[in-house]
């Protein structure tokens, strides 16, 4: 798009932080030059970000003057689905109608008859949940079960550790051993991977576990190609080899550690020889590992959300954060395990959301990941959907239900986001979203330990409007009279935190707001666990779970089988196992309606190893069929040993309107939900792959 000559005026910098759904959580210096953002960089003076982006938010003055942001409240014409038609409507109509509708459905069909569905597509406090949550509690509706990423790791990893809490990344410099256990960290956590190249500089070893030889395998001393869904054997072979060979730390595991006697039973089914079989490794491999480990105190375990994406996903990180507290690395502050530093933050949930609204007894709650399940067939029936900060239609598991749900004549549908999504295909009311850019909000982060705020660098963009004056204009003109609708964003960013917490001691909003971002009063260089201490109900870590055992689970870590197993008769019939994760330069479906990357990731493709293919008549280039009993979708073969034989890869996540067969992977994702917390199995998939024609 030619950009009109503009007067110079002298551009102004202001202070951002990214919103996207990513560890880094960045701290941005955003340059702007008559309204325009025409640069954004790294802020240097932010230690996790430390100067450095992402190519994706590098580029983000493209995401912001898009020449197909969404400007002005739409209103469909014609039919649902993809190339729907929209005409203009003013922001008075859109807002009546939609209380209009909802009002009749409340009296029709009841409150819960309306479901809320939000993701993280903006990651603020305020953004994420605040206004939104008040409205919808306040209202009745139905409550989100959010659980399409992080529900069933979270859960498995607090059994045992207590909370989302774990090494303090900023200490792995100075480890000596260092696993990115299904992290592909130079893809979704590139400032992680930053500070495991420092250690690798200062002598560290770096070992992937992971199915796939990613980007990051590549570049580690060690790539350990597991069957997805398999971690939690892997663990429990190691942690027989450690004990077998007494490689722990027999002071540590007295002190600071509950259940080891019981562990040590169930050790006993694990022996390597069946842990190799289970997992696809050879047993030399997993007594190495387990000796490496087992003699390095500086053992930093990066573990992410790409293990919980199988049924067993709560089981595998509750496993594998076992790990430390045997060996004693705990001791050290570049040993450890962590998934998550969100845990760290004393935000106030409470004041923001305000669950208080809601009527007694509770709403009925849905789960995300079955939303086309639910759509389809949930009793009472779902009259309405209200859908931000997500694009279900496109990330959803099963998208076959998802679609033909969404597509119900009789489902009342408003979408709120800065692009006509997939979702938004389906929309009565379509609805202009702010960018993070045009908007207030303050940060926590699940990668590192820094507060952050965001000032909004330009004024909104057409009649795009945020989360939050979204939500407090509807809330009036519903009728919501309480004073917690007239809250402004700054009155949202003081409630977030609870600022008397130690955590927060000598900060404030003022000063936050001023300096931008700060520290957590954490000490720096710190062990967190290595005097004990957990955050579980014993303080210890808990090898055996009484909380676990009380919702009927194994109380003891344990190997969950995938869903769909090479070893179940399903397998017959499709044989290889699909995993789907994120491509480097999209952001689940944010970034994938930008030429720039679609450029770089060319087309939807598939890694399928030589020995798969050439069984299947499959050469590089080739246009393939990816299909179960679910669903099926296009890609073009890439034929690389980076998978092992029996695994299949396809990076996603690619809008269906924008991609050569107007589908995606999720065609083919499964519904089937985690041994914990209900989260989805992404990574749990039996597919058949075979040449197109
Ligand atoms: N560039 C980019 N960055 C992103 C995202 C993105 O879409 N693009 N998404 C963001 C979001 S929402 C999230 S949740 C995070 C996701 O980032 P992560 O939490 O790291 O999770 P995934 O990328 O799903 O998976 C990480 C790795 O695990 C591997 N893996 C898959 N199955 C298994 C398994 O069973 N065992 C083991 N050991 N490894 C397995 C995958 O091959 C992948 O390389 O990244 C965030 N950052
Ligand atoms: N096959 C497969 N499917 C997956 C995954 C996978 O690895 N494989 N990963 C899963 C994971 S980990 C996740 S987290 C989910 C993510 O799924 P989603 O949460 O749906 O993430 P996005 O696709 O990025 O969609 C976010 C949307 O929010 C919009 N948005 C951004 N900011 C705002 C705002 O301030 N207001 C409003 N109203 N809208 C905004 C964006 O434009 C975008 O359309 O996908 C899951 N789906
Ligand atoms: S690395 Fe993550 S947090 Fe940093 S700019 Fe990129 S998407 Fe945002
Ligand atoms: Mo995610």
């Amino acid at each position: 798009m030619a950009t009109p000559a503009l007067p110079s005026s002298p551009s102004q910098s202001v202070r951002g932080a990214c919103p996207h759904d990513c560890p880094d959580t960045c701290a941005l210096e955003i340059t702007v030059r008559d309204g325009r953002v025409i640069k954004v960089a790294g802020a240097a003076d932010h230690r996790p970000t430390a100067g450095v982006l992402c190519t994706k938010v590098a580029y983000y003055p493209e995401r912001i003057h898009h020449p197909e942001r969404l400007l002005h409240p739409l209103r469909r014409v014609g039919a649902k689905g993809p190339g729907a038609r929209f005409e203009r409507i003013s922001w008075e109509q859109a807002l009546n109608c939609i209380a209009e509708r909802l009002r009749a459905i409340v009296a029709t069909d009841g409150a819960e008859a309306i479901v809320p569905y939000s993701y993280a597509g903006n990651s603020g406090l305020l953004g994420y949940g605040s206004m939104d949550r008040r409205f919808f509690h306040r209202l009745g509706a139905a409550q989100l079960d959010r659980t399409i990423c992080a529900s069933a790791g979270a859960m498995g990893y607090r059994a045992t550790i207590g909370a989302s809490v774990g090494l303090d990344p900023e200490n792995v410099v100075d480890a000596r051993l260092i696993i990115l256990w299904g992290s592909n960290s130079v893809v979704s956590n590139l400032h992680f991977w930053r500070l495991a190249q420092e250690a690798k500089r200062r002598g560290a070893r770096l070992i992937a576990i992971d199915p796939c030889r990613t980007a990051t395998a590549d570049k580690c001393d060690q790539h350990i190609a597991l069957l997805p869904g398999t971690d939690s054997a892997l663990a429990l072979g190691l942690m027989h080899v450690l004990l077998r060979d007494d490689l722990l730390d027999h002071d540590y595991i007295a002190r600071h550690t509950l259940g080891f006697a019981a562990l040590g039973e169930r050790l006993r089914s694990f022996p390597p020889e069946r842990v190799a079989e289970i997992c696809g490794l050879d047993q030399a491999t997993i007594e190495n590992l387990a000796h490496e480990y087992g003699s390095t105190r500086a053992a930093a375990i990066r573990t992410n959300y790409g293990i919980n994406r199988t049924a067993g996903g709560g089981m595998a990180l509750r496993t594998v954060a076992c790990l430390p507290a045997l060996t004693g690395a705990w001791r050290d502050p570049a040993g450890g395990v962590l998934l998550s530093t969100s845990g760290n933050y004393p935000v106030d949930t409470a004041a923001l959301e305000r669950p208080d609204l809601m009527p007694e007894p509770a709403p009925r709650t849905i789960n995300m990941s079955t939303i086309g399940h639910d759509l389809l067939r949930a009793q009472p029936p779902i009259k309405a959907l209200f859908v931000y900060n997500s694009n279900p239609v496109a990330v959803a598991p099963q998208a076959g239900e998802v679609v033909r749900g969404f597509a119900r004549d009789d489902l009342f549908t408003v979408v709120h986001d800065l692009f006509q999504t997939d979702t938004a295909d389906y929309a009565d009311i379509l609805l202009p979203a702010t960018s993070h850019m045009e908007q207030l909000d303050i940060h926590k982060s699940y990668g590192h330990l820094y507060l952050q705020v965001n000032h909004p660098a330009i004024p909104p963009l057409g009649e795009a409007l945020p989360n939050t004056e979204l939500f407090r204009r509807l809330a009036r003109e519903m009728g919501f009279s309480e004073a917690c609708f007239a809250d402004s964003d700054e009155d949202l960013c003081r409630q977030a935190f609870d600022w008397q917490d130690p955590r927060l001691a000598g900060l404030s909003w003022e000063k936050l707001s001023a300096d931008g971002h700060a520290r957590l009063n954490l000490p720096t260089r710190h062990a967190p666990f290595a005097q004990g201490g957990f955050p579980t109900p014993s303080g210890k870590c808990e090898f055996y779970s009484a909380m676990l055992a009380s919702q009927g689970f194994d109380p003891l870590p344990a190997f969950t089988a995938p869903r769909e197993w090479r070893h179940s008769p399903l397998a017959q019939e499709f044989p290889l196992a699909l995993i789907t994760p994120p491509a480097r330069n999209f952001l689940n479906t944010s970034f994938a309606n930008s030429a720039r990357f679609l450029a770089q990731e060319k087309s939807p493709a598939l890694q399928i190893n030589p020995a798969d293919a050439a069984a299947r008549g499959i050469v590089e280039g080739s246009p393939l069929r990816i299909f179960n009993r679910r669903g099926e979708f296009s890609a073009r073969a890439v034929v690389t040993d980076r998978v092992r034989p029996g695994v299949a890869m396809a990076s996603s996540i690619w809008w269906r309107k924008l991609s050569p067969d107007g589908r995606n992977c999720n065609e083919v994702t499964s519904q089937a939900l985690t041994d914990m917390a209900g989260g989805a199995t992404f990574y749990d998939c039996l597919v058949e792959v075979a040449a197109a024609r």
